[in-house]
């Protein structure tokens, strides 16, 4: 049956997130005295693919918890703009994320950094004994994510959750409230994944276009990439208001938009859909505010980025197998994209 791999890492990922957090512990104390030695100016997100999308959400948490400047850039930008990108190496804290920990490009780039007198290199990684680790002065490593299946599902949601527990422990927050979210992850799956096969399923409609603001940006690109590598369907993300500048052209009744509401912005985001149901497109929210998926209520911002993303990998998920695709090999890609360095 198609797509045994994915389904099986979608469905257990919790458990992982379990692992990830107590793995944070492992590595917790040797963050805090790392954060206060170097006291970065700017910290710098990158990675590839999910792992740049992972590395927005990550950036965003990070300053919206500790105030100090964070972005998130693709690997490949470092390694060919730096100057538009960092602005003093020795204050810099680069911290790069990779399932594989063996991509090219993120290689490539930390070499480069670290050329460049970068103050330290923090990687988050499925892989704990790879080239990116062995680079690294700090590894976050989420060993029980590692999956089979080309397209990163719950690798992304266990180095994700890693991410939160860094944002919320460095500005001295309460981390260990993560541990709640494996079981909300469990109801999560069990709830919307009928709902999700169903919105899946509709042949009328042949775009989906994913919305997401503040550190939920980075999760909608995310889903636009699983829409995208798994059923090969006209996928696009872009900031909640932001849609409205053009792309909301694209609003019929062939398109669903799926809304990833947030915990402090919501009645602007509502109002965008609302507009875009007017339009006859088909629209479903994910929310702390009770959405057709409704997310826990009462938690920090920081708890929420990964709780949107089992439904999401599902939907893609679902998708392929109404298309009759194998989500497990999607078209033209390999686990890990390797480069001849020598190029750069
Ligand atoms: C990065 C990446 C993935 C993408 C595909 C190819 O890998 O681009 O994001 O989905 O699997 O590789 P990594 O650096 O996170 O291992």
């Amino acid at each position: 049956m198609n797509g045994q791999h994915t389904y099986q890492e979608i469905m257990t990922q919790p458990a992982a997130w379990e692992d990830a957090l107590a793995a944070f512990a492992e590595v917790a104390e040797a963050l805090a005295s790392s954060w206060q030695t170097l006291k970065p100016n700017q910290v710098i997100f990158i990675g590839c693919g999910s792992t740049y999308y992972l590395s927005l959400t990550a950036a965003a948490l990070l300053q919206q918890a500790t105030g100090i400047a964070s972005r998130a850039c693709a690997a490949s930008e470092l390694l060919l703009f730096s100057e538009t990108l960092v602005v003093d190496p020795a204050k810099t804290l680069l911290v790069a994320i990779s399932r594989s920990g063996t991509t090219t490009e993120t290689l490539t780039a930390v070499s480069r950094f670290q050329q460049q007198g970068g103050a330290a290199v923090w990687t988050i990684t499925c892989y704990p004994d790879s080239p990116l680790a062995q680079m690294a002065d700090i590894v976050l490593p989420t060993v029980a994510a590692q999956e089979e299946s080309v397209a990163q599902t719950r690798s992304f949601a266990s180095m994700l959750i890693m991410a939160q527990a860094l944002a919320a422990y460095l500005s001295g927050q309460a981390w260990e409230q993560l541990h709640d979210l494996v079981a909300y992850g469990r109801t999560l799956i069990n709830q919307t994944a009928p709902i999700m096969q169903q919105l899946a399923e509709r042949q009328d409609l042949v775009r989906f276009t994913f919305l997401g603001s503040g550190p939920q940006n980075g999760i909608a690109h995310e889903a636009m990439l699983k829409m995208t590598e798994m059923s090969l369907t006209v996928a696009n993300a872009f900031h909640f208001l932001e849609y409205r500048h053009g792309p909301m052209s694209m609003a019929n009744a062939e398109a669903a938009i799926i809304g990833l509401l947030s915990p402090t912005a919501a009645d602007h985001e509502k109002q965008v859909l609302a507009e875009m149901a007017a339009n006859g497109a088909t629209t479903l929210t994910l929310s702390p505010e009770g959405g057709d998926i409704a997310l826990p209520t009462n938690l920090p911002v920081w708890a929420y980025p990964v709780l949107y993303l089992p439904p999401l990998q599902l939907l893609g998920y679902y998708r392929a197998l109404s298309k009759g695709l194998d989500p497990d090999n999607p078209r033209n890609l390999t686990a890990v994209v390797t480069l001849d360095t020598a190029a750069f």
